[in-house]
């Protein structure tokens, strides 16, 4: 009954209904004929989309004009999720959606779940990467996201009797309806060669292998905004005249330039072999150096009507952000430009580099700090390495690139407390509806925990929640001996003792990287503890312990409003923030959480020796735990948990990008008149 009718900017629901139908008959994908919710889905994402093309298309021509100081967000990750819901949120169009949708049979909520999680990322330094450029466009600040399209991304969870196994998560297997291929942004990447020294003297970087990367931009539309920033995600591909035809007829399919064209197959490439380790580095200088050669095109394309490139000015046009070390080849990479390509002395591209680019640390664990031996990287980028000698002999005691997450983080746990609120808090009709809000997002999280582990919880049991990745440092283990000890005190007791006792369920999710033995076989522990306590008739209306299988942005978007309790158990000094912790507190949960600063210098030693460390630990763990079941007084939580959202402002990363614009990035914004 609703007319196919083209309408990029159509407002009323009727309209919206005719512009999706527009694009189920205009822009197939599918069979004719067919508009299940998943076609409905890449429908409405479609119409969406044109409402945003506009609007960042208008972003894109006010920036060129205005010619502000940009900044370029550099990350190997991100966690971007689901993109329609925030669209839609964004665009202020939710309702007519919804209601557009419901003439044509659908319901909204059905058809946002047909979309796949984009997880280009692994965990807290992704998803930070996600809610920086949520707050950049938010904020209105002129600035980029630059980073890899993977064709897969993080692996799929999947929970079998063995405990995890990994399937890849095809993101990319219809296709993503929010990615712009840009047919006119490709630049060619060098691998391997040698250096060539001029008669001048000046240095060049020839041969080798050249791959090309090209351009696919996200759009990031911002909140209560019309501003639409841009995620440009770089993919390889083989140049046409590099492709052997020949060598291809005659059977050898691995041709050089089918597999160099591979570098952004997958996310984090096992690394265990030497080939893992190259590809690796590969991706690594692929990001650093498409994105300084786009950034630097658009420098030149920007000169506001002079023909006279002024270098010095670059730092005054564009702030580069390197989110923790995988993006650092873009420091020698932007030297070996100025230099090589456009004939800048050392010190003038050295003073241009250092002002120009700034650097995030997200962890202090050795093993997360990759590390190449020199002769890999003579091999694969002889030029740089040049340049990372020359800078190790001129620079390395006065570098000034750094600035740390820790100075941050450090103000951010000196925020101020409470008390303001506390009148907030005792509103009389505040903790009823609040107590309401949070039951109902309990319910919808027991739904949707039935839905996919077949166990059913209780909402009226206390939430008990931690999620994130599964590391030793972050002390699953010890929340599941936590959890199997009050198990066995339950056995111990008598049922009225039990019927004394605060109902629980403990929820524990998280994805263990695939080759690491330890992390798996926590995740096997929690889910087989849960099998025995799950299904005792004695207790198991007071414990519940459940695995959460795929824990991934999606499936935060439901735990995290259902939670009371989370835990932040880190090991002392492990933890460079975490991030979900201020996600739940907003989200009114308390939280346990370890306090670095008590830390006792024997215990320090001790953190060396995990498992033995582990005992004392969970002494004082549980003695924690027994606390915050005293304080399951509904009337006291509630206004505790009142005062966590109210105290939770600071936290917000539109705080946090705020303050990059004003300290580091030295940026304005820059909002579509
Ligand atoms: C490094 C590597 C290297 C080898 C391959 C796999 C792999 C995966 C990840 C990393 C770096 C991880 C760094 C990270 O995610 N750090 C987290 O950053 C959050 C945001 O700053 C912070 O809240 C977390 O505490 C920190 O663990």
């Amino acid at each position: 009954k609703i007319p196919p009718v083209a309408n990029p900017q159509a407002k009323d629901p009727a309209a919206i209904a005719s512009n999706i139908n527009y694009h189920a008959h205009y822009s197939p994908h599918f069979s004719p004929y067919k508009f299940e919710p998943e076609q409905a889905f890449y429908a409405t994402a479609e119409s969406v989309r044109d409402q945003l093309i506009k609007q960042w298309n208008d972003t894109y021509s006010h920036y060129h004009k205005v010619n502000p100081k940009q900044t370029y967000y550099l990350s190997m990750e991100y966690l971007q999720g689901r993109a329609l819901t925030n669209a839609v949120g964004n665009l202020d169009v939710q309702d007519a959606y919804a209601n557009a949708l419901k003439q044509l049979g659908y319901a909204l909520e059905e058809i946002t779940e047909q979309e796949k999680d984009a997880a280009l990322g692994n965990g807290g330094l992704g998803r930070l990467a996600s809610c920086f450029l949520d707050s950049m466009a938010t904020l209105s600040l002129p600035a980029w996201g630059y980073g890899l399209r993977y064709r897969y991304g993080l692996f799929k969870q999947l929970m079998t009797k063995t405990g995890q196994e990994e399937i890849a998560e095809d993101w990319l297997e219809k296709f993503s309806p929010w990615e712009i291929p840009r047919h006119d942004v490709v630049f060619p990447i060098r691998f391997f060669g040698q250096v060539e020294i001029n008669p001048n003297g000046s240095r060049k970087w020839i041969g080798g292998e050249v791959i090309q990367a090209a351009a696919y931009d996200v759009p990031i539309p911002g909140y209560k905004t019309k501003d639409t920033n841009s995620l440009r995600l770089w993919e390889a591909k083989a140049r046409a005249e590099d492709f052997n035809l020949f060598e291809f007829n005659d059977g050898k399919y691995e041709s050089a330039a089918l597999l160099h064209s591979r570098i952004c197959a997958v996310l984090y490439p096992g690394d265990a072999t030497e080939d893992g380790k190259l590809l690796r580095l590969k991706q690594q200088y692929f990001l650093c150096s498409a994105s300084l050669q786009d950034i630097i095109t658009r420098f030149k394309e920007r000169l506001g009507g002079r023909d006279k490139i002024l270098w010095s000015e670059f730092p005054s046009k564009v702030a580069v952000q390197l989110n923790d070390t995988h993006p650092t080849l873009s420091i020698p990479e932007l030297m070996r430009l100025l230099m090589d390509d456009e004939g800048l002395g050392w010190d003038e591209a050295w003073d241009i580099t250092n002002r120009t680019i700034a650097y995030t640390n997200h962890t202090v664990l050795p093993e997360a700090l990759e590390k190449w031996s020199q002769t890999v990287m003579w091999k694969l980028l002889p030029r740089h390495m040049e340049i990372i000698e020359e800078i190790d002999k001129r620079v390395r005691y006065t570098l000034n690139l750094v600035n740390g997450v820790a100075q941050l983080h450090s103000d951010i746990l000196k925020a101020e407390l409470f008390s303001d609120y506390v009148k907030f808090a005792d509103n009389s009709e505040l903790p009823a509806e609040w107590e309401s809000a949070k039951l109902a997002s309990k319910q919808q999280l027991a739904n949707y925990v039935l839905q996919v582990t077949g166990v059913s919880i209780d909402p009226n049991s206390l939430f008990d929640i931690q999620i994130k990745r599964i590391h030793e440092y972050k002390r699953q283990l010890m929340n599941i001996m936590g959890a199997v000890y009050r198990y066995k005190k339950l056995k111990e007791m008598s049922p009225e003792e039990r019927k004394k006792t605060t109902p629980r369920t403990i929820m524990i999710g998280g994805k263990a990287f695939a080759t690491y033995t330890n992390a798996k076989r926590i995740v096997k522990l929690v889910s087989d503890v849960g099998a025995v306590v799950n299904t005792d008739p004695e207790v198991n209306s007071f414990l519940k312990i459940i695995f959460v299988p795929n824990y991934n942005v999606s499936v935060a978007e439901v735990l995290i409003p259902g939670s009371e309790l989370s835990q932040h158990i880190s090991t002392a000094g492990m933890e460079a923030s975490g991030t979900s912790n201020m996600k739940f507190a907003l989200n009114g949960c308390l939280i346990i959480g370890t306090l670095d600063e008590l830390m006792l210098k024997s215990e320090k030693k001790l953190v060396k020796k995990i498992s033995l460390f582990l005992v004392q630990q969970l002494t004082k763990f549980l003695g924690c735990v027994k606390k915050e079941s005293k304080d399951w007084d509904r009337k006291k939580w509630t206004k505790m948990s009142i005062l966590s959202t109210a105290g939770s402002g600071k936290f917000s990363s539109d705080r946090t990008i705020g303050q990059y614009a004003n300290e580091i990035w030295k940026i304005d914004e820059c909002p579509l008149p």
